[in-house]
């Protein structure tokens, strides 16, 4: 594990999971940065803080006398310079205090002032999974898709966040803050990744059963890499061209399954549930619930429900020898 900071820290860098998989003190993007520079620095005054008011319990006590004098005598001079003491202590409690407001609200003003972004998704918290379109002002190459965003390697991406049900709350630690996304309102969150990788998120507000099973992935690539992989999104999903594919295509429309999902280039065009285009091109299915694979594609088909309970997709009635051909089908939607 590759460690961040000093010696002295890694103790609890380590429980917190320093580097890697979700994690804010592994910053990877300058909004991420002023988040865990804010957090330093708060951790460094206030433990400041805690010692000195520890050294000043120590000492009050190893000066403690035992008896008071009766009737009680009071040593003018010492009263003076207990007084200053107690007005130099409530001074830097002022000082201390107004000097992290100061900071906090600095990098608030950072997070927020990011000019025009190239790139804007909205993106929806449904219970429980993330609906992501990516905005073009051309109709024609707009695009939905769910659970996952790609992204430009130093370029900031505005994010316009919503609710369909509930509140939720869209955080990728190592990018960015929480932000919260509520019904019928518009909130706006900007983050950038400096470098490639996958970073994990996580919805951050209670929001019903299956709420801890509510992941996002963000993967960022190089420009060249984010344009291609914009183009096949862009595009409707290619047509199967094995027997075998074919016959899941045609299980698949003859099913409920259209009702929900969407798959452009199909006469399947629900709206309620993750648009499963591209879905074979995917790491996850449901929310980061399970790796994406033939294997566990077949079992999200067969028991959505004992895999996520709660899930808003019903248990459907599949014969034994459809499960196959549709969990081909499925993986073969790169
Ligand atoms: C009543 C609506 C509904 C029906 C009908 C339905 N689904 Fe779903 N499906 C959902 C919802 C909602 C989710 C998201 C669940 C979650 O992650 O919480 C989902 C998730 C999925 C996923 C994972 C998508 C992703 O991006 O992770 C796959 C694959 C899927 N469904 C396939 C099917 C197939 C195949 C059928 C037909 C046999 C079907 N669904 C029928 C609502 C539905
Ligand atoms: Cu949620």
């Amino acid at each position: 594990m590759r460690c961040c900071r000093p010696a002295l820290l890694t103790a609890p860098l380590l429980l917190t999971a320093c580097s890697g998989w979700q994690s804010s003190l592994d910053p990877q993007g300058p909004q991420a940065d002023f988040l865990a520079g804010l957090f330093w620095v708060f951790t460094a005054a206030l433990t400041a803080v805690w010692l000195l008011t520890m050294a000043a319990l120590i000492v009050a006590l190893l000066r403690r006398q035992s008896a008071r004098t009766e009737p009680l005598e009071l040593d003018p001079r010492a009263e003076r310079g207990m007084a200053r003491a107690v007005g130099a202590a409530a001074a830097l409690t002022l000082l201390v205090i107004v000097a992290l407001t100061v900071v906090s609200y600095g990098a608030q003003r950072a997070l927020f002032s990011g000019g025009e972004a190239p790139l804007t998704l909205q993106v929806k918290g449904h219970q429980w999974w993330w609906e992501v379109t990516y905005e073009d002002p051309l109709p024609s190459r707009q695009f939905t898709t769910a659970n996952e965003i790609h992204v430009p390697v130093g370029q900031p991406v505005n994010i316009k966040l919503k609710s369909a049900d509930v509140i939720h709350s869209f955080w990728v630690p190592n990018l960015a803050g929480k932000m919260d996304a509520i019904p019928g309102r518009e909130n706006r969150l900007v983050l950038q990744a400096s470098k490639e990788g996958v970073f994990r998120g996580q919805c951050a507000e209670f929001c019903g059963w299956q709420h801890a099973h509510m992941g996002i992935t963000v993967v960022a690539h190089s420009l060249e890499d984010f344009a291609r992989w914009r183009e096949s999104q862009i595009s409707a999903a290619e047509p199967p061209d094995d027997p075998v594919r074919k016959r899941g295509m045609q299980i698949f429309l003859s099913k409920p399954c259209v009702m929900c999902h969407q798959i452009r280039g199909t006469p399947a065009a629900g709206k309620v549930a993750p648009d499963l285009t591209h879905i074979g091109s995917r790491l996850h299915i449901a929310a980061g619930t399970l790796p994406n694979g033939r294997g566990n594609l077949a079992a999200w088909i067969v028991d959505a429900q004992g895999i996520k309970p709660g899930a808003h997709m019903p248990l459907i009635k599949l014969e034994a020898e459809e499960v196959e051909p549709l969990a081909r089908y499925l993986e073969g939607l790169k």
